[in-house]
């Protein structure tokens, strides 16, 4: 059999060749060879664009980052979808966000609430028939909140969800009523809807409870959303070291916990992709600070405990935690260096959405396995390259204008690429800057990052390069493993998890060991194994 050896510039342009020359030029600006020194910075890459026309993308739309990524955790909330039954299905608990129903027993994740939007009320109008359904709902449940949810005929025929909800709301009197801008065209990802999610959460929400919870250490836990489980054993870890999580967003999130949010002495930052927004209102309107924290990996999440302890500063607490690390860890190294055995030098490729692909890149390390190519759907530069943050220049976009978001988000807030003159004269000018990393520095030398990966794109890396695993979501999952690749879905985790925190660990080197040593793939026989001439072998430049 012919070994072919590709260098990350030859797969560039094997990946390019099939396009006509004018697409070739757009996507060879969002493919990356990562070159990123100690002292250069890795070249720029093109994130956050409008995707191609034609090409098969990986991504979803603004609703879902909305209804379904940053809502769709809440459980006491009502969450009515306005909109046709398959915009309303498709946010129906699919992302595997887990929940405990509390003491309290409210939790309406199990149903699905929509308008079910027909050709008529397109033609008419359907804020009558959205009314009637808050009503319904308020009527059956009587619940804390409702929240209304546009899908695109919404914003195409101009029905005001929002004076509807207003109108609700003042009359009933007690029950929160607000609405989403977040038909699914706005915006080019699922990170439109995240933004727009955010505010609305911020505005309705946040700051409702004046009376303090009580407890030691008070944090929120942003960027969170509880995925097979994480959330919880995030949680147990936290209680362990004594530490009080007002609210988390929004895995396992209740009204209640948003509402006491402002209360926590320090935010911290999960997924910085998708919820930077509300750590930088609250440290603006209540003065919260916030830090970067990542529980996926065991020695990211005793680095990130750590970092909690020392922003408090109390040695009760930095003693509570170095025992907890002490106690937890044995355990996880045991079973890493049982796999390694096996897993050592195997190869992985990681496209999820926004921060998946960086976070995991420290379990597969833990176990020898190198990240060939990673990149995500909708990160925006700042998750590729990590950078300076600003709190104090605040973005202040009306929720309905994605341009203006997008725009001022990226050029103005968190522009990375500030020459050290730049940042010297602003922190001179009292901005205080915030540094965090991003997923090419902490990538290889040479791996390949590619944003907005496409379907033609996936297979032909995988026929290129067979890495030993995978890892994206479930458009991609039966159509690598028919190339005869294990795939590991990284949003739904499959029927996995959790993988955060120690345990999380734990469960994620014993599955992805289960998989990339699995005898099932040597009994199939891939296209390529047909062609030997495409079977290709990854070389570092
Ligand atoms: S749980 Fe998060 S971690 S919130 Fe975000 S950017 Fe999605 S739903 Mo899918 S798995 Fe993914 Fe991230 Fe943050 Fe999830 S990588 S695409 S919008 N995401
Ligand atoms: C979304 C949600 C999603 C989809 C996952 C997938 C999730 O963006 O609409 O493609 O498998 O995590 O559930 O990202």
């Amino acid at each position: 059999k012919k070994v072919v050896q590709f260098t990350a510039t030859d797969i560039k342009e094997e990946l390019l060749k099939k396009y006509p020359p004018k697409v070739a030029r757009k996507r060879a600006k969002q493919i990356m060879i990562n070159e990123a020194t100690e002292a250069e910075p890795a070249p720029e890459i093109v994130a956050n664009v409008r995707t191609i026309p034609g090409i098969i993308t990986m991504r979803g739309c603004t609703y879902a980052g909305c209804k379904g990524v940053i809502m769709g955790p809440t459980r006491d909330i009502v969450n009515l979808v306005h909109g046709p039954i398959g915009c309303s299905f498709y946010a129906w608990l699919t992302r595997r966000n887990q929940t405990d129903a509390g003491t309290d027993g409210e939790n309406y994740m199990p149903y699905c609430f929509s308008t079910d939007m027909q050709d008529q009320d397109i033609i008419f109008g359907g804020e009558k028939k959205l009314e009637a359904a808050i009503q319904e709902a308020y009527d059956l449940f009587h619940p804390k909140g409702i929240a209304v949810f546009a899908t695109c005929p919404v914003g195409l025929i101009g029905d005001d969800i929002h004076a509807v909800a207003k109108k609700m709301k003042a009359q009933f009197g007690d029950c929160n009523v607000f609405a989403f801008s977040c038909e699914g065209y706005k915006g080019v990802s699922q990170s439109a809807g995240h933004h727009i999610a955010n505010n609305q959460v911020f505005t309705h929400l946040v700051g409702e409870n004046e009376v303090a919870p009580e407890g030691e250490y008070k944090i929120n836990l942003l960027g969170e959303y509880n995925i097979g489980g994480d959330g919880f054993e995030i949680d147990r870890v936290f209680k362990k070291c004594g530490i009080t999580n007002i609210a988390t967003f929004s895995g396992n999130s209740s009204y209640d916990q948003f509402a006491s949010a402002q209360h926590a002495d320090l935010s911290c930052v999960m997924c910085h992709r998708s919820i930077n927004y509300v750590a930088d209102m609250l440290e603006t309107k209540y003065g919260i600070p916030w830090i970067k924290v990542n529980f996926i990996g065991a020695e990211a999440t005793a680095k990130s405990l750590r970092k909690i302890a020392e922003y408090f500063g109390d040695k009760k607490l930095i003693d509570r935690v170095e025992a907890v690390i002490a106690e937890e860890m044995p355990e996880v190294l045991a079973v890493s260096e049982d796999v390694k055995t096996r897993t050592n030098g195997k190869t992985a490729m990681m496209f999820v959405g926004g921060s998946r692909a960086h976070h995991y890149n420290e379990l597969f390390q833990e176990m020898g396995m190198k990240t060939i190519s990673a990149g995500y759907e909708f990160g925006h530069r700042d998750d590729y390259e990590g950078r300076q943050v600003i709190p104090d220049l605040k973005v202040d976009a009306d929720s309905r204008n994605i341009e203006e978001i997008t725009v001022v988000a990226d050029e103005k807030l968190y522009n990375p690429r500030k020459t050290p003159e730049e940042i010297k004269a602003l922190e001179d000018a009292g901005y205080e800057f915030k540094h965090y990393d991003g997923l090419n520095p902490d990538m290889d030398k040479g791996s390949i990052i590619i944003d907005d990966l496409n379907q033609y794109e996936a297979e032909k890396l995988v026929e290129l390069l067979k890495p030993d695993i995978f890892c994206a979501g479930i458009k991609e999952k039966f159509s690598i493993q028919k190339l005869g690749v294990p795939m590991k879905q990284l949003h739904s985790y499959d029927s996995g998890g959790p993988y955060a925190g120690f345990k999380g660990a734990v469960n994620f080197y014993k599955e992805i060991d289960r998989l990339v040593n699995s005898k099932v793939w040597s009994y199939m026989k891939a296209p390529w194994q047909e062609s030997p001439e495409l079977t290709g072998k990854f070389v570092w430049e």
